[in-house]
Protein backbone atom coordinates (compact mmCIF):
# COMPACT_ATOMS: atom_id res chain seq x y z
CA UNK A 1 0.00 0.00 0.00
CA UNK A 2 1.15 3.66 -0.28
CA UNK A 3 -0.23 6.11 1.65
CA UNK A 4 0.45 10.42 1.13
CA UNK A 5 -0.45 12.83 3.38
CA UNK A 6 -0.53 16.23 2.83
CA UNK A 7 -0.09 19.13 5.65
CA UNK A 8 0.79 22.42 6.38
CA UNK A 9 2.73 20.37 9.59
CA UNK A 10 4.59 17.72 8.23
CA UNK A 11 6.36 17.17 11.48
CA UNK A 12 3.28 16.48 13.22
CA UNK A 13 3.52 13.03 11.17
CA UNK A 14 6.80 12.07 12.46
CA UNK A 15 5.52 9.19 15.05
CA UNK A 16 4.64 7.63 11.94
CA UNK A 17 8.09 6.68 11.54
CA UNK A 18 8.24 4.48 14.87
CA UNK A 19 7.13 1.15 16.27
CA UNK A 20 4.73 -0.97 13.85
CA UNK A 21 4.14 1.41 11.40
CA UNK A 22 7.90 2.63 11.18
CA UNK A 23 9.21 -1.03 10.68
CA UNK A 24 5.89 -1.58 8.12
CA UNK A 25 8.09 0.89 6.06
CA UNK A 26 11.36 -0.67 6.39
CA UNK A 27 10.23 -3.79 5.51
CA UNK A 28 8.69 -2.53 2.72
CA UNK A 29 4.79 -3.67 3.25
CA UNK A 30 3.56 -0.08 3.54
CA UNK A 31 4.85 3.23 1.25
CA UNK A 32 4.50 6.42 3.20
CA UNK A 33 4.99 9.77 2.04
CA UNK A 34 3.90 13.20 3.99
CA UNK A 35 4.24 16.49 1.90
CA UNK A 36 4.33 19.85 2.77
CA UNK A 37 0.86 22.15 1.48
CA UNK A 38 3.45 25.31 1.49
CA UNK A 39 5.51 23.83 -1.17
CA UNK A 40 3.23 23.57 -3.64
CA UNK A 41 2.20 27.28 -3.07
CA UNK A 42 3.64 30.07 -5.76
CA UNK A 43 3.47 33.52 -3.77
CA UNK A 44 6.06 34.72 -1.89
CA UNK A 45 4.31 34.19 1.42
CA UNK A 46 3.74 30.59 0.64
CA UNK A 47 -0.22 31.75 1.96
CA UNK A 48 -2.31 28.45 2.02
CA UNK A 49 -5.14 30.57 4.00
CA UNK A 50 -7.67 33.21 3.20
CA UNK A 51 -10.74 34.81 5.28
CA UNK A 52 -14.10 33.11 4.44
CA UNK A 53 -17.05 34.34 2.05
CA UNK A 54 -20.01 35.11 3.53
CA UNK A 55 -18.03 36.08 7.06
CA UNK A 56 -17.25 34.52 10.33
CA UNK A 57 -14.58 33.82 12.68
CA UNK A 58 -11.24 32.02 11.34
CA UNK A 59 -9.92 31.34 8.12
CA UNK A 60 -10.25 28.63 5.35
CA UNK A 61 -7.82 26.63 3.25
CA UNK A 62 -7.64 28.06 -0.06
CA UNK A 63 -8.05 25.87 -2.83
CA UNK A 64 -5.11 25.54 -5.71
CA UNK A 65 -2.79 25.31 -3.55
CA UNK A 66 -4.79 21.86 -2.43
CA UNK A 67 -5.40 21.33 -6.43
CA UNK A 68 -1.74 21.23 -6.94
CA UNK A 69 -1.19 18.73 -3.86
CA UNK A 70 -3.54 16.56 -5.02
CA UNK A 71 -2.94 16.30 -8.69
CA UNK A 72 0.73 15.74 -7.47
CA UNK A 73 0.07 12.79 -5.36
CA UNK A 74 -2.11 11.37 -7.68
CA UNK A 75 -0.09 11.70 -11.08
CA UNK A 76 2.43 9.27 -8.87
CA UNK A 77 0.37 6.59 -9.61
CA UNK A 78 -1.65 6.88 -12.60
CA UNK A 79 -3.98 4.19 -13.46
CA UNK A 80 -5.49 3.91 -10.39
CA UNK A 81 -8.05 5.82 -8.67
CA UNK A 82 -6.85 6.41 -5.34
CA UNK A 83 -8.96 6.89 -2.06
CA UNK A 84 -8.54 10.61 -0.73
CA UNK A 85 -9.75 10.72 2.94
CA UNK A 86 -10.45 14.41 4.26
CA UNK A 87 -10.41 14.33 8.39
CA UNK A 88 -13.53 16.28 9.15
CA UNK A 89 -15.93 16.77 12.38
CA UNK A 90 -18.36 16.91 10.13
CA UNK A 91 -17.14 13.56 8.16
CA UNK A 92 -18.73 10.04 8.57
CA UNK A 93 -17.35 8.39 12.10
CA UNK A 94 -14.16 6.37 11.79
CA UNK A 95 -14.61 2.64 12.56
CA UNK A 96 -12.85 -0.76 12.57
CA UNK A 97 -15.12 -1.86 9.54
CA UNK A 98 -13.69 1.36 7.18
CA UNK A 99 -10.17 0.26 8.60
CA UNK A 100 -10.78 -2.72 7.13
CA UNK A 101 -12.32 -1.22 3.81
CA UNK A 102 -9.61 1.17 3.28
CA UNK A 103 -6.84 -1.81 4.23
CA UNK A 104 -7.96 -3.09 0.60
CA UNK A 105 -7.00 -0.03 -1.15
CA UNK A 106 -3.69 0.34 -3.33
CA UNK A 107 -3.23 4.42 -2.33
CA UNK A 108 -4.49 6.58 0.34
CA UNK A 109 -4.13 9.88 0.65
CA UNK A 110 -5.00 12.13 3.58
CA UNK A 111 -5.60 15.85 3.25
CA UNK A 112 -5.11 17.34 6.83
CA UNK A 113 -7.16 20.30 7.09
CA UNK A 114 -6.40 23.38 9.40
CA UNK A 115 -7.88 26.49 10.58
CA UNK A 116 -11.75 26.20 9.66
CA UNK A 117 -11.33 23.39 7.31
CA UNK A 118 -10.00 23.73 3.59
CA UNK A 119 -12.38 25.38 0.34
CA UNK A 120 -15.54 22.92 -0.30
CA UNK A 121 -14.62 23.18 -4.02
CA UNK A 122 -11.57 20.98 -3.47
CA UNK A 123 -13.88 18.21 -2.39
CA UNK A 124 -15.96 18.61 -5.08
CA UNK A 125 -12.85 19.27 -7.69
CA UNK A 126 -11.18 16.05 -6.38
CA UNK A 127 -13.85 13.79 -6.96
CA UNK A 128 -12.64 13.87 -10.94
CA UNK A 129 -9.68 12.27 -9.37
CA UNK A 130 -10.38 10.13 -6.14
CA UNK A 131 -12.90 8.69 -4.70
CA UNK A 132 -13.87 11.23 -1.54
CA UNK A 133 -14.31 10.11 1.68
CA UNK A 134 -14.91 13.05 4.58
CA UNK A 135 -13.89 11.03 7.79
CA UNK A 136 -14.51 12.21 11.61
CA UNK A 137 -12.26 10.31 14.14
CA UNK A 138 -15.31 11.08 16.53
CA UNK A 139 -17.81 13.79 18.08
CA UNK A 140 -15.65 16.21 19.48
CA UNK A 141 -13.45 18.79 17.87
CA UNK A 142 -9.93 18.67 16.97
CA UNK A 143 -7.46 21.79 15.72
CA UNK A 144 -6.91 19.65 12.45
CA UNK A 145 -6.49 16.73 10.75
CA UNK A 146 -3.37 15.25 11.81
CA UNK A 147 -4.34 13.81 14.77
CA UNK A 148 -7.07 12.27 13.33
CA UNK A 149 -4.45 10.55 10.39
CA UNK A 150 -2.10 9.19 13.09
CA UNK A 151 -5.47 7.35 14.30
CA UNK A 152 -6.54 5.84 11.17
CA UNK A 153 -3.08 5.40 9.25
CA UNK A 154 -2.04 3.08 12.72
CA UNK A 155 -5.30 1.45 12.44
CA UNK A 156 -5.21 1.05 8.33
CA UNK A 157 -1.45 -0.08 8.31
CA UNK A 158 -1.72 -2.95 11.36
CA UNK A 159 -4.04 -4.56 9.23
CA UNK A 160 -1.93 -4.82 6.29
CA UNK A 161 -0.71 -8.37 5.95
CA UNK A 162 2.73 -9.33 7.39
CA UNK A 163 2.43 -5.67 9.56
CA UNK A 164 1.33 -7.75 12.79
CA UNK A 165 3.47 -10.46 13.76
CA UNK A 166 0.77 -12.93 15.07
CA UNK A 167 -2.66 -12.78 13.36
CA UNK A 168 -4.25 -14.04 15.52
CA UNK A 169 -4.01 -11.21 17.56
CA UNK A 170 -6.13 -9.27 14.86
CA UNK A 171 -9.26 -11.62 15.62
CA UNK A 172 -9.59 -11.78 19.21
CA UNK A 173 -9.17 -8.56 19.54
CA UNK A 174 -11.53 -5.62 20.29
CA UNK A 175 -15.08 -4.84 17.61
CA UNK A 176 -13.96 -7.40 15.50
CA UNK A 177 -16.76 -9.76 16.90
CA UNK A 178 -18.39 -6.63 18.45
CA UNK A 179 -18.03 -6.95 22.13
CA UNK A 180 -15.31 -5.34 24.43
CA UNK A 181 -12.38 -6.80 25.33
CA UNK A 182 -11.90 -9.35 28.43
CA UNK A 183 -9.77 -7.97 30.99
CA UNK A 184 -6.45 -9.30 31.09
CA UNK A 185 -3.48 -9.87 33.87
CA UNK A 186 -0.21 -10.69 34.31
CA UNK A 187 2.10 -11.64 37.23
CA UNK A 188 2.34 -11.99 40.20
CA UNK A 189 -1.06 -13.18 41.08
CA UNK A 190 -1.32 -11.28 44.47
CA UNK A 191 -0.59 -7.28 43.70
CA UNK A 192 -1.55 -4.65 46.62
CA UNK A 193 -4.15 -6.44 47.70
CA UNK A 194 -5.49 -7.40 44.13
CA UNK A 195 -5.58 -11.26 43.09
CA UNK A 196 -5.64 -12.38 39.43
CA UNK A 197 -9.45 -13.56 39.52
CA UNK A 198 -8.97 -17.47 40.68
CA UNK A 199 -10.57 -19.17 37.45
CA UNK A 200 -7.57 -17.40 35.09
CA UNK A 201 -5.26 -19.47 37.54
CA UNK A 202 -7.39 -22.91 37.31
CA UNK A 203 -6.23 -24.51 33.85
CA UNK A 204 -9.62 -25.43 33.54
CA UNK A 205 -9.60 -23.32 29.63
CA UNK A 206 -13.03 -24.40 28.75
CA UNK A 207 -14.03 -22.27 32.23
CA UNK A 208 -11.81 -19.56 31.40
CA UNK A 209 -12.89 -19.21 27.90
CA UNK A 210 -16.57 -18.97 29.14
CA UNK A 211 -15.49 -16.35 32.12
CA UNK A 212 -13.73 -14.36 29.49
CA UNK A 213 -16.85 -14.04 27.39
CA UNK A 214 -19.08 -13.59 30.36
CA UNK A 215 -16.53 -10.15 31.32
CA UNK A 216 -17.23 -9.26 27.53
CA UNK A 217 -20.69 -9.34 27.97
CA UNK A 218 -20.68 -7.55 31.12
CA UNK A 219 -18.36 -4.81 30.29
CA UNK A 220 -20.10 -4.07 27.07
CA UNK A 221 -23.25 -3.92 28.55
CA UNK A 222 -21.97 -1.47 31.28
CA UNK A 223 -19.75 1.13 29.13
CA UNK A 224 -21.44 0.42 26.23
CA UNK A 225 -25.09 0.05 25.63
CA UNK A 226 -25.31 0.29 22.20
CA UNK A 227 -23.11 -2.73 20.60
CA UNK A 228 -25.11 -4.45 22.96
CA UNK A 229 -28.69 -4.08 20.85
CA UNK A 230 -28.34 -5.98 17.64
CA UNK A 231 -25.60 -8.16 18.76
CA UNK A 232 -25.63 -10.92 16.67
CA UNK A 233 -27.03 -13.75 18.86
CA UNK A 234 -27.36 -17.05 16.75
CA UNK A 235 -24.24 -18.54 18.22
CA UNK A 236 -24.70 -18.32 21.94
CA UNK A 237 -24.65 -21.30 24.59
CA UNK A 238 -27.06 -21.86 27.06
CA UNK A 239 -24.48 -20.43 29.60
CA UNK A 240 -24.37 -17.13 27.64
CA UNK A 241 -27.56 -16.76 27.36
CA UNK A 242 -28.13 -16.84 31.61
CA UNK A 243 -25.35 -14.60 31.52
CA UNK A 244 -26.96 -12.11 29.08
CA UNK A 245 -29.79 -12.77 30.93
CA UNK A 246 -28.60 -12.07 34.44
CA UNK A 247 -27.44 -8.27 32.89
CA UNK A 248 -31.22 -7.86 31.41
CA UNK A 249 -31.00 -8.94 28.46
CA UNK A 250 -33.21 -11.56 26.22
CA UNK A 251 -33.14 -13.18 22.86
CA UNK A 252 -35.81 -11.63 20.69
CA UNK A 253 -35.82 -12.55 16.63
CA UNK A 254 -31.71 -13.76 17.08
CA UNK A 255 -30.98 -9.92 18.59
CA UNK A 256 -30.10 -8.96 21.67
CA UNK A 257 -33.03 -7.04 23.75
CA UNK A 258 -32.76 -4.91 27.00
CA UNK A 259 -35.59 -6.51 29.10
CA UNK A 260 -38.15 -3.75 29.34
CA UNK A 261 -37.41 -3.34 33.12
CA UNK A 262 -34.33 -5.10 33.15
CA UNK A 263 -31.15 -3.07 34.94
CA UNK A 264 -30.30 -1.46 31.17
CA UNK A 265 -31.16 1.81 30.33
CA UNK A 266 -29.77 3.63 27.03
C1 LIG B 1 -10.48 17.44 11.29
C2 LIG B 1 -10.42 20.14 11.84
C3 LIG B 1 -12.15 22.62 12.94
C4 LIG B 1 -14.86 23.04 12.94
C5 LIG B 1 -14.17 22.95 14.12
C6 LIG B 1 -12.80 22.74 14.12
C7 LIG B 1 -9.47 20.78 9.90
N1 LIG B 1 -13.04 14.15 14.99
C8 LIG B 1 -12.59 15.37 14.57
N2 LIG B 1 -12.79 16.49 15.24
N3 LIG B 1 -12.24 17.50 14.60
C9 LIG B 1 -11.65 17.04 13.47
C10 LIG B 1 -11.87 15.66 13.44
C11 LIG B 1 -11.49 14.66 12.48
N4 LIG B 1 -11.17 13.87 11.73
C12 LIG B 1 -11.00 17.92 12.49
C13 LIG B 1 -9.94 18.30 10.34
C14 LIG B 1 -9.92 19.66 10.61
C15 LIG B 1 -10.95 19.30 12.78
N5 LIG B 1 -10.28 21.50 11.83
C16 LIG B 1 -10.67 22.39 12.91
C17 LIG B 1 -12.88 22.67 11.77
N6 LIG B 1 -14.22 22.89 11.77
C18 LIG B 1 -9.71 21.90 10.66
Amino acid sequence: MRIDVVSIFPEYLAPLELSLIGKARQDGLLELNVHDLRTFTTDKHRTVDDTPYGGGAGMVMKAEPWAQALESVAAAREGSRPVLIVPSPAGEKFNQALAYELAEEEQLVFACGRYEGIDERVIDWAQEHFTVRPVSLGDYVLNGGEVAVLAMVEAIGRLLPGVVGNPESLVEESHSDGLLEYPVYTKPSAWREHDVPPILLSGNHGKIAQWRRHEQFRRTAERRPDLMEGFDAGVLSRADRQALADLGYDVVDGRLKARPGGDIEN
